[in-house]
């Protein structure tokens, strides 16, 4: 027999009609969502972001253990320090620095779609970015011992939910991760047992941002359900 303490838990009902209503607006406005590379330094409230890493923190986690550390960065130091490292592991990654690319020839095939390189100014121009950390061990109290289980499947869910929150909130995102990633740890100063996962950079697009066209070939309701 179990023994957890069990608390009630209610939805409000909504009509049918309402809830299709609600799914479809909320859903037609996150298919509007891109992921941006040119952003304006222009600031965004803080409250959004605490609002957003609110609603991450709030996702399904392995035995709740919440596996999850959003670092927000907003100072200029800090950001400088993020986007040198960044580029320089870029640099080896795009072979950019006379080395062979740490890439492969079919990864650098596959993002000539998008038209990325070693350059990252965003990381200094954007307002903000928080860096996200999986925590591999640790528990609610954060102890560092306590194994956690799910850490990706956790932090994957967190990062969709605080994704959709900013730009839900009408604030441009980009996921990125140069890799390795270690740097931030200790740009950061969280400790070994955190593993950096992405830098999600928020702010408002520049004047003249673009996005990749590919951006728009998405794979058709179709053939990404079967309905058995
Ligand atoms: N981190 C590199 C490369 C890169 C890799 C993937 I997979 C992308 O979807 C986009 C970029 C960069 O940021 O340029």
């Amino acid at each position: 027999m179990p023994t957890a303490e069990m608390i009630p838990y209610k939805l409000a009902r909504l009509s049918d009609e309402e809830s299709a209503a609600r799914a479809k607006q909320l859903s037609r406005n996150l298919q509007q969502r891109r992921t941006c590379r040119d952003f304006s330094a222009d600031p965004v409230p803080t409250e959004v972001i605490e609002a957003a890493i609110r609603a991450a923190g709030s996702a399904p986690s392995g035995a709740n253990h919440q596996p999850w550390h959003f670092a927000v960065v907003a100072s200029s130091e800090k950001k400088r320090a993020i986007r040198e490292a960044a580029e320089a592991e870029e640099r080896r990654f795009y072979g950019a620095d006379g080395s062979d690319p740490k890439a492969s020839e079919e990864w650098l095939a596959a993002l000539a779609d998008l038209g990325t390189d070693e350059d990252k100014p965003f990381l200094e121009t954007a307002p903000m970015l928080i860096v996200v950390f999986a925590q591999r061990k640790g528990g609610i109290a954060e102890d560092g011992v306590t194994q956690n289980y799910y850490v990706n499947e956790s932090v994957g869910i967190a990062c969709g939910m605080l994704l959709a929150t900013l730009h839900e909130a009408g604030l441009a995102t980009l996921t990125h991760t140069p890799s390795p990633m270690g740097f931030l740890r200790e740009v950061c100063a969280r400790p070994e047992w955190e593993k950096p996962v992405m830098i999600v950079v928020v702010g408002h697009p520049a004047p003249d941002a673009t996005v990749p066209a590919h951006a728009l070939k998405k794979k058709p309701y179709e053939k990404i359900s079967s309905w058995l």
